[in-house]
């Protein structure tokens, strides 16, 4: 493994929320622990760690309320940040969470009013991820959800949701923007359940959508890991589905509150194949960092654990690679019979005379078949896995 290949670089696309490395560390039961991080501050030491970009909620770089011209003001000095350090805005996102007007949700809170000024202030910030050239717009729904039973109409949430997601589509389209939706599942927290719970659940709901097309998902490690999901296989289907918009990278420990570790740091196998599917399914978009850097570190600390973050995918990466190039691991592989696993389950003899008529009539797929032999072949997935680990840990 050289320094060179370990070395963040704009090419590897690396890009990270402004509120990642700017959370001062403020958490239910504590105040927060850092100063205020200035926005140009990021955009410029990411840009030295090796960074791509930088992805924002628009109260993120214009805080709630601000002026017009103040607006104007912020977002001038932002781009000239952008322009000298060459960096980009691939995703833009909005804040429907934190102020309180926001208590019982945006694009499906009972109440309509805030309904509609949830769509305005999302419509406005679209406006401006077109400005600065995004590609992806997330909708991650952090309030749309509830505590008990009674306090939301899931299937008229639902239609609500819909409503928001078809106005925005109509809009961009109507605008001519070159700009997607992803929709980011969550489980729960801060709502005690919220509505699009997992990767599943968003595909699903797309499909209702009148503009399917440009809607994906944007998938996060540790949500569907608070569902007790398998990461890597919620990406896989999403990519099967052509819905990988874009991506969370971070780390999580089990079924507990959103962690938001550094990328690596908890499920460390998760990620190994995590990297291994991104970088082999040919993903094109943004390996996109959406994590908290502990509320134990100084600033020294933030910036150490954003380059943690770049370090252990481009570690994984290799890692894989190194995993998929070996001939021992190929070998594994066709002893588990993954060539197998391509090949279509109905053969060319099959569709002689009908496409059931060949299977119907293979006395070796029913009659004569040896179930007990079949029943006895080992599938040697532990070699296999082993090979893996060998890799993962570096003695390979
Ligand atoms: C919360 C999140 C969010 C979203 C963000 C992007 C604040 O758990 O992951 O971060 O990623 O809103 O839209
Ligand atoms: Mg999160
Ligand atoms: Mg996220």
């Amino acid at each position: 493994m050289t320094s060179e290949s370990l070395t963040p670089a704009p090419e590897h696309k690396f890009t990270f929320g402004l509120w990642t490395v700017g959370w001062q560390g403020r958490d239910p039961f504590g105040d927060a622990t850092r100063a205020p991080l200035d926005p140009v501050e990021s955009v410029n030491r990411l840009s030295e760690l090796g960074a791509y970009g930088v992805t924002f909620h628009d109260d993120d770089l214009i805080p709630f309320g601000s002026t017009d011209a103040e607006r104007d003001a912020l977002v001038k000095r932002f781009r000239q940040a952008l322009d000298t350090t060459g960096m980009t805005t691939p995703m833009l996102t909005t804040n429907l969470f934190t102020h309180p007007v926001f208590k019982d949700g945006a694009f499906t809170a009972n109440d309509r009013d805030v309904r509609r000024f949830a769509l305005r202030k999302t419509l406005r910030n679209i406006d401006l991820a077109a400005e600065l050239g995004a590609e992806t717009y997330v909708a991650w729904g952090g309030r749309e959800g509830a505590e008990s039973g009674g306090a939301k109409d899931v299937r008229l949430a639902l239609d609500r949701m819909k409503e928001a997601f078809d106005l925005l589509g109509e809009y961009v389209t109507e605008q001519g923007y070159n700009l997607r939706f992803a929709v980011e599942p969550k489980p729960n927290e801060p709502r005690g359940d919220i509505l699009l719970p997992t990767v599943g659940h968003a595909l699903a709901f797309i499909n209702s959508l009148e503009r399917p097309d440009i809607v994906g998902v944007n998938p996060e490690v540790g949500h569907e890991q608070m569902a007790g999901l398998n990461f890597p296989h919620g990406i896989a289907q999403a990519l099967w589905h052509g819905k990988l918009f874009h991506i969370d990278l971070n780390g999580q420990t089990g079924i507990k509150y959103d962690q938001d570790l550094r990328f690596g740091a908890g499920d460390l196998r998760s990620a190994f194949w995590l990297v291994d599917l991104l970088e082999t399914a040919g993903y094109q978009g943004p390996r996109h960092f959406d994590f908290k850097p502990p509320r134990t570190e100084d600033y020294d600390g933030v910036w150490a654990s954003a380059a943690g973050c770049m370090r252990n995918y481009l570690i994984l990466k290799e890692r894989a690679a190194a995993f998929r190039a070996d001939p021992e691991v190929q070998a594994a592989l066709r002893a588990s019979r993954l060539d197998e696993l391509a090949l279509p389950t109905l053969g060319e003899q099959d569709t002689l005379g009908g496409r059931l008529a060949g299977l119907l009539a293979d006395r070796s797929a029913y009659e004569d078949f040896d179930v007990e032999a079949a029943a006895e072949r080992g599938m040697a997935f532990e070699a296999l896995d082993q090979l893996a680990m060998d890799h993962l840990l570096g003695v390979r």
